[in-house]
Order: structure tokens, then sequence, then C-alpha cells
């Protein structure tokens, strides 16, 4: 491994971003990040993998959140929410995204549902960005029998939220297929019906962001998980498919993605298996790359680095 101040210092050569090396954290697993830019800083979300070992499957009880003003020096701040929080839900803290609107922080997450079969959305919200979160609802945002039409159990799972320009908060989420709906001015209620979205080999992990004048709809491809996207002039569609623009992330077999700009760089934030000595599919860590657009705003394919 390069020490850090020497990868500052190639990279300022480079003219690259800097940024930590990868794997992120050592000390603790994290999986399916969402960061958020709020006030010159970057917090980032994750979910924790304690499974002890990468054969059986995920054990995810609680999320994280980490803060940095430089992409290089991560705070950590704890878990801000655990599943018990969720009354009505009976475990799985697997995928979640935050976003703030009027002063308020909104977290919005998959949980299984301790009574409606299924993956369900609740909302967490709270003060500060890095909580504690309460439930904000008492109840799921979405459950399984609100979109029945697709007979599968965990359809509903992975929610994103992207507020456009104009204030209008919309929520995208689903494995197979992808859904969204907008959101009501208080964020906590659907504002009319749950759209479909159809998108090429569509997986999980939808995640929406706008650079320049374009909107971006990036998710998971295929199992294992490569990571697509699509472009579009609207955050409703319609959506240009772009093909891919991550390959299998290494030693895991889920791929999840979040995708900011920061101080006037882009970065590309996912999980892989890599951590030293038992990273895998049930045992994660969140990386970060650099993300590149083209002149015509399609975006360059990812270069995963490993140090
Ligand atoms: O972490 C559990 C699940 O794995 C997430 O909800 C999916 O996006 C995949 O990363």
């Amino acid at each position: 491994k390069r020490s850090l101040s020497a990868l500052i210092a190639s990279l300022a050569l480079t003219g690259a971003a800097a940024q930590a090396a990868n794997p992120l954290f050592s000390d603790v697993l994290t999986a399916d990040p969402a960061a958020m830019v709020h006030d010159g800083t970057v917090y980032l979300y994750t979910g924790h993998d304690e499974a002890p070992d990468n054969k059986t499957f995920y054990q995810m009880n609680k999320w994280l959140v980490f803060s940095s003003t430089d992409m290089v020096n991560w705070e950590s701040h704890g878990s801000h929410m655990n599943v018990k929080d969720f009354k009505w839900a009976k475990g799985d803290a697997w995928a979640a995204h935050t976003v703030e609107k009027d002063g308020k922080f909104y977290f919005y997450t998959t949980v299984r549902h301790a009574t409606i079969n299924g993956f369900a959305i609740g909302v967490g919200v709270s003060d500060s960005p890095t909580g504690p979160f309460k439930d904000a609802l008492g109840k799921a945002l979405v459950t399984n029998d609100m979109t029945t039409d697709i007979d599968i159990d965990w359809d509903d799972l992975d929610p994103a939220v992207y507020i456009d320009d104009d204030g209008q908060a919309y929520m995208f989420w689903g494995n197979s297929q992808a859904y969204y709906a907008k959101l009501e001015d208080n964020m906590i209620e659907l504002d009319g019906p749950i759209h479909k979205i159809d998108i090429p080999d569509f997986t999980e992990a939808l995640h929406v962001h706008k650079h320049g004048e374009y909107y971006y709809l990036t998710y998971a491809t295929g199992f294992p998980e490569k990571t697509s996207y699509s472009m579009s002039k609207s955050v409703t569609g319609p959506w240009e498919h772009k093909g891919l623009l991550n390959e299998l992330a290494g030693n895991s077999n889920t791929n999840h993605q979040t995708i900011i700009d920061f101080k006037g760089n882009s970065y590309f934030i996912y999980h892989n298996g890599s951590h030293i000595p038992d990273g895998g599919s049930f045992r994660r860590s969140v990386c970060i790359d650099d993300l590149h657009y083209n002149a015509d705003g399609t975006i360059k394919r990812i270069v995963m680095t490993s140090e």
C-alpha cells in the first residue's frame, strides 16, 4: 500500500482528485454508500455488514455515518439509526439514502416489514445530518402490497431521493422493477401514483443525480452486479440508456453506487469485497474513485483503484 502522503503527492502531480486510499475504512465494514453534500461537507451514510463469514447471508442491523471536508480525512459519527428504531420492521438494515429539506434531514431506507410480507421503505428524520434519526412516520412509506403487479417480495428496496431544481422531491426504488413516485412537501408521504421505469437489465441500487443540464439514473445491472446508467433532460425521463459505467466490484456480487460533485471534482462511491483478510459479498467495504464526464455529458468508464 502507498502511504497516504505519497498518494496525495502523486495525485497532485497527475491532476487527479485527492481522496483516501481504497477501501475507505479498514476498521469497520461498510456497504451501500449514499453521499450527501451539505454546507461544504460530504456526509457518507452506509450500511454495516456484520456477517461472520461470506457463506451465510447479510447480517445488517444498523446504519453508519461519516463526514469529510476533503475526501481524504473521514470522521466517524457512529450509528445514526438502528433497524429497531422502526418498531414495525423486523430487521435487515439494507440500502438507504439521505437528503436535506428546509433544515431537516430525511433518511429513506430499506427494512423488512414485520407483518406485511417483503421489504418496505421507512423514513427517519433528524435536525442534524449525523443524527440521531427517529422514525418519521411510525409506519412504512412503501410496502410490498403497494406494488403488487410484480410477484416478488423484494421489489420495494433501495430508496434514493432526488430534489429537483423547483423543490419537488422524487423517490426512486426497486429490484427487478424500477419505480418512482413524487413526495409530498412534508417528505414523508407519496404524492400521487407509483410509476414504473423501464430500463434494461435492471437489478437494484437506483440512484439519481444531476450534472450540468443532464439527469443521470445509475443502477446495478446483472448479477454479479455491474453498474449501468441512463441519461435524460428530465428527472421523470424518458431515460436514454448509455451502457456500462462500472465493471464487477472486486470480490462482491453487489456493486451499490452513489455519485457526487464536491469542490470541483466528481466522485463514484461504491462498495466491494476487498477488506483484508475476510472481505466478500457479505463483508463489504466502501471505496471511492474519480468520475469523469465527456464533453457531451456521457460518463467515462470508472477506473477502480484498490490502493
Ligand atoms: O446490502 C443489502 C443489499 O445488497 C442492498 O439493499 C442492495 O443494494 C445490495 O447492495
